[in-house]
């Protein structure tokens, strides 16, 4: 790594993942992802640099160029790992911020790690910025960082982005850090939610907590400093997915999966991290119903569940693992044939290209998160499956329902209620529902990733 950047990315994680190559060397990979695809080309044409931890505690790793870029990565050892990222990040934020559909734990440890590693990726930020740098940094592990940076380097453009739901106000009050987090926040130029609900639940707390002049979306927070609160709803890769899911190779895997679920008339599919806050349990229950009711037969129909392996260590996920094995087990022990089950389920990673696939065959994609900042399964499915009629059905409270308007939408703790929108979905002519994949498919292809990112660093860049 040679010269300062001039645009900074700060995530939790690194855009690249550790391989070893067959010669036993070690190589990098950038991993899948949505957001490396479209930071990528700024990241070249600025000289950038992302700052993130390398994915291996108690090891320190040297900054590297990679794929025209400076990758900065950020040691933290196993008990920090614990303390930051799977306590205070994954169990008091993310609960928390999520409705509280599971319960958030305050440990003051806990806090204690999330300041000291926001404080080292702040200064890992300030070392690689150069004069008058734009940062942006990502999501809710980090949101002490902008206003560290900002006493570090107050020349730097910072702005922040929080990619799950900004919580209520009744909600975050619990919290006993809540002002050093709105102070934390403040210290960037602009920070952008997934909703404007959310950047407007923001600004009527900051007015209510911190005394600050608000006009509109702007906080005086200082004499010469102001802060932006904004929406920035996140998008896919559309053309990527589409033509992915176009490809020889994706086609033959729809086919070979379709002939491995002996070619039912309808396929559900849902595909998920593993996640109390996605839904699952509910919509296992309702699948199940159906099934169990003869609504559904399970020799035409079947419901295909991808949950892929989540947070493992963290109680709350163990738990939810063994509950989703026990239902599911349940279920098909009481319906469907010998030979077939009425619920498929897999827990495990599958290559994009199989993701592809799934989508390609998936005639109902059920998405229905108690709470989402975004959802991004939902607008992949739209750009993946092809022509004809496919039915989304989605959540009300993932941010994606605001602007897929034409999805069926469902409250998804009404069980009755989901029922019968998946059967809807299922069974509503062909001609309505190819008319809402049509406008879906017209929203998806005009909201991509790239117009996200652009929206947003334009804003930043034009600030005054
Ligand atoms: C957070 C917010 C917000 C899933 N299984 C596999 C796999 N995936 C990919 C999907 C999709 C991504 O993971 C999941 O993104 P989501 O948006 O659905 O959900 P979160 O992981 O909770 O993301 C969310 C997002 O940040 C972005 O701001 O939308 O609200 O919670 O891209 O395709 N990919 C592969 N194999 C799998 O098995 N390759």
């Amino acid at each position: 790594m040679s010269q300062l950047a001039s645009f900074v990315v700060v995530a939790n994680r690194l855009p690249v993942d550790r391989v070893v190559t067959p010669d036993g060397g070690v190589d990098w990979r950038t991993s899948p992802g949505g957001l490396v695809t479209a930071l990528e080309p700024v990241m070249r044409r600025h000289g950038g640099a992302w700052v993130g931890w390398h994915g291996a505690p108690d090891e320190t790793v040297e900054p590297f160029d990679h794929d025209g870029y400076s990758v900065v990565p950020v040691p933290l050892t196993t008990l920090e790992h614990n303390e930051y990222y799977e306590g205070f990040s994954n169990a008091t934020l993310w609960p928390l911020y999520h409705d509280t559909v599971a319960f958030p734990e305050f440990h003051r440890e806990w806090w204690d790690a999330y300041v000291t590693v926001n404080r080292r990726f702040a200064e890992a930020a300030a070392e690689v910025a150069a004069e008058g740098a734009t940062v942006w940094v990502q999501d809710y592990q980090l949101q002490l960082v902008p206003r560290m940076l900002r006493e570090l380097r107050p020349d730097l453009k910072i702005g922040f982005f929080l990619h799950i739901p900004w919580p209520p106000i009744e909600i975050f009050r619990q919290l006993p850090w809540r002002d050093e987090i709105l102070e934390g926040l403040l210290g960037a130029d602009l920070v952008g939610f997934q909703e404007p609900g959310g950047s407007s639940n923001f600004l009527r707390l900051v007015r209510r907590r911190t005394g600050l002049k608000v006009e509109r979306d702007r906080v005086y927070v200082t004499d010469t400093h102001t802060s932006i609160a904004r929406a920035y709803p996140i998008s896919i890769d559309t053309q990527g997915f589409a033509e992915l899911a176009r490809s020889p190779e994706v086609i033959a895997e729809s086919e070979q999966l379709l002939e491995e679920l002996g070619h039912p008339k309808v396929v559900f599919l849902g595909v998920d991290r593993l996640d109390y806050t996605k839904g699952l349990r509910q919509r296992i229950r309702a699948m199940g119903e159906l099934f169990a009711e003869g609504k559904l037969d399970p020799s035409e129909a079947v419901f295909l569940q991808i949950a892929t392996p989540s947070r493992e260590r963290v109680d709350e996920y163990k738990k939810l693992r063994d509950d989703i094995d026990l239902l599911v087990g349940r279920i098909n022990s009481e319906v469907g044939g010998i030979g077939r089950s009425a619920i498929v389920y897999r827990h495990t990673h599958y290559p994009r290209a199989t993701m592809a696939a799934l989508y390609r065959i998936a005639d109902v994609m059920v998405v229905t998160p108690l709470r989402d900042g975004m959802n991004l399964v939902a607008k992949e499915y739209i750009a993946c499956h092809p022509g004809g009629a496919g039915a989304l059905v989605l959540s009300e409270f993932a941010g994606a329902a605001l602007e897929l308007k034409q999805a069926y939408h469902v409250n998804p703790y009404d069980l009755n209620g989901l029922k019968s929108t998946l059967m809807r979905a299922a069974t509503d002519p062909v001609k309505d529902r190819q008319r809402r994949m049509r406008a879906l498919r017209k929203q998806v292809q005009t909201h991509t990733i790239d117009r996200w990112a652009n929206g947003f660093l334009g804003d930043l860049e034009n600030l005054s």
